[in-house]
C-alpha cells in the first residue's frame, strides 16, 4: 500500500544545478513552531533554450519571438535569458505544471529560490493514508512560496484542511488561483456574479453529494483540485470523507493492477447535460508519477474494452473495493474551515447523517487531459454484434 512519507521537507533554497524547480516554500511536518519569512523581493531570471517558450506559457509574452526579442534588449544577458519580476514569477509558477508537461528545457536560477518570499507552513497528518491539517497559512499572503508549499503538501497528503481560515470570497479565489487556473461550474451559481470562480453550495437547494465521487469526470478536462470553505454547518454531523485512490490501486493484486492498465472508462453526467468523456482506468499523477484508480460510482459508466456484463461486474467490484473505510480520512467541519484536495487521486463523499443546513463556498482548479499510467497498454474498444441470447442473467436477451 502506498503510504505517505512521514516527513517531507522542501528546502527553502535549491541547488542551482538542479533541474527546473523554483520552489521557494518550505513545509514542516509535525512541528509546533512555524514562521513566515519574507526575503527581499528581486527580479529573477530563467535561462535555457526553452526560456522564451516558458515566458509564453507563463503568459508573460505572446509568442516565443516576442519573448526572445524582449530579452535581447538587455545586452548583459544571454539572449535566451528571461528576467521576471517576483509577481511574474508567481504567474509562471501557477502554470508550472503546464511547463513540466510540455517538457520544456530551462532552468530557473538559484536567485529565484531565495529571493522570492519564503513561507513555512506546518502540516500534521490526520489519518494513515491521506489528509493533513495545515497551520501557519495567512490567506492575505498567498505568494509563490506559499503556493509551492501547498502544492508540495497536496502531493504528499492529497487533501489538506485549514481550520478556521475563514477567507473572504476573494481570499478563497486567490488561494485557489495559487494552485492553478480556476474554472466556473457547469450547473451551480456563483455566490457573487463579480467573482464567478466561487460558487455557493447550500444544502437547502443543492442535492447532497453523498455518493463517492471525484468531480466532473464527465468532462474531457476534469478538475485538478478543488477548495471548500464551510460557512455554516451543524455542530455535529455532515462530515466529509476522502479516499486515497493511489492506495486503492496499490492494494489490488499485481494481476488485477496489470489488467486495469489496459482499460479506459466512459464517464457521463447522468443526464444533467450531454457531457461524456473517456478516461484511463488507471491514471498517472503528473507530478508524482504514481498510479491511481480513476473510476467511481457517480459518473463512471462503461469499460469499452469489455462486453457490457464484464464491464458491469468489474466496475461493481472496483466501486465496492475502493469504498473501504481503511482508504479514507474524515473531516468534522466547523464554520470557517477550508479543505483543498487533489481531484485526480482522491474520491470524496458527504456523510448523509443530518438534515441540518450546511452552507459552503467552492472553487475549482481547471484540469488537463488525464494521462494513462501506461498509455501504450490501453486497448482497443471491444466491438461485437449487438445482442445474444444468454442464460447469464437468467432467461431472456442481454446485450453483449
Ligand atoms: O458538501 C461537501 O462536503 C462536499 C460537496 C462536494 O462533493 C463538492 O464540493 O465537490
Ligand atoms: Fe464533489
Amino acid at each position: 500500500m502506498l503510504a505517505r512519507k512521514a516527513a517531507d521537507v522542501v528546502p527553502a533554497t535549491q541547488d542551482p544545478t538542479s533541474p527546473v524547480n523554483p520552489i521557494a516554500g518550505s513545509v514542516r511536518e509535525n512541528s509546533r513552531s512555524h514562521a513566515a519569512r519574507t526575503a527581499p523581493r528581486s527580479d529573477v531570471s530563467i535561462q535555457g533554450e526553452d526560456a522564451p517558450a516558458l515566458a509564453v506559457v507563463a503568459g508573460i509574452a505572446a509568442s516565443p519571438d516576442v519573448a526572445t526579442h524582449a530579452t535581447t534588449n538587455d545586452t548583459n544577458l544571454d539572449p535566451r535569458t528571461i528576467r521576471l519580476s517576483s509577481s511574474l514569477l508567481i504567474r509562471a509558477l501557477k502554470r508550472f505544471r503546464l511547463v513540466e508537461s510540455f517538457g520544456l528545457r530551462c532552468r530557473v536560477n538559484r536567485l529565484t529560490a531565495w529571493r522570492c518570499p519564503v513561507a513555512e507552513i506546518e502540516v500534521e497528518p490526520i489519518a494513515g493514508l491521506l489528509g493533513a491539517v495545515v497551520k501557519g497559512l495567512d490567506p492575505s499572503r498567498v505568494d509563490a512560496g506559499v503556493a509551492a508549499s501547498l502544492s508540495q503538501a497536496l502531493s504528499d497528503h492529497h487533501v489538506l484542511f485549514v481550520p478556521g481560515l475563514d477567507p473572504t470570497l476573494v481570499g478563497l479565489r486567490d488561494l485557489g488561483a495559487a494552485l492553478g487556473e480556476l474554472d466556473t461550474h457547469p450547473f451551480l451559481s456563483p455566490v457573487d456574479p463579480a467573482i464567478p470562480e466561487v460558487i455557493a453550495l447550500d444544502s437547502s437547494d443543492t442535492p447532497k453529494a453523498d455518493v463517492w465521487h471525484t468531480d466532473a469526470t464527465f468532462k474531457q478536462h476534469p478538475p485538478v483540485a478543488a477548495l471548500l470553505h464551510m460557512v455554516d454547518c451543524p455542530p455535529f454531523g455532515g462530515d466529509t470523507m476522502w479516499i486515497n485512490c493511489h492506495a486503492v490501486y496499490e492494494s489490488l493484486s499485481p494481476a488485477m493492477q496489470d489488467f486495469l492498465l489496459s482499460l479506459s472508462c466512459i464517464h457521463d453526467d447522468g443526464g444533467q447535460g450531454s457531457h461524456t468523456a473517456e478516461h484511463p482506468v488507471v491514471r498517472r499523477h503528473p507530478q508524482t508519477g504514481h498510479a491511481a484508480l480513476y473510476v467511481h460510482k457517480q459518473f463512471s459508466r462503461r469499460i469499452p474494452q469489455l462486453s457490457r456484463p464484464e464491464s458491469q461486474a468489474l466496475l461493481t467490484f472496483l466501486f465496492r473495493w475502493q469504498e473501504q473505510v481503511k482508504f479514507s480520512c474524515r473531516w468534522r467541519w466547523s464554520p470557517g474551515d477550508v479543505a483543498l484536495w487533489d481531484e485526480r487521486v482522491t474520491l470524496h463523499a458527504v456523510v448523509d447523517d443530518t438534515d441540518d443546513r450546511r452552507v459552503l463556498r467552492r472553487a475549482t482548479v481547471i484540469g488537463d487531459d488525464p494521462a494513462a499510467f501506461a498509455p501504450e497498454r490501453v486497448g482497443d474498444h471491444y466491438v461485437t454484434s449487438k445482442t445474444a441470447s444468454s442464460g447469464f442473467y437468467g432467461t431472456g436477451r442481454y446485450e453483449f
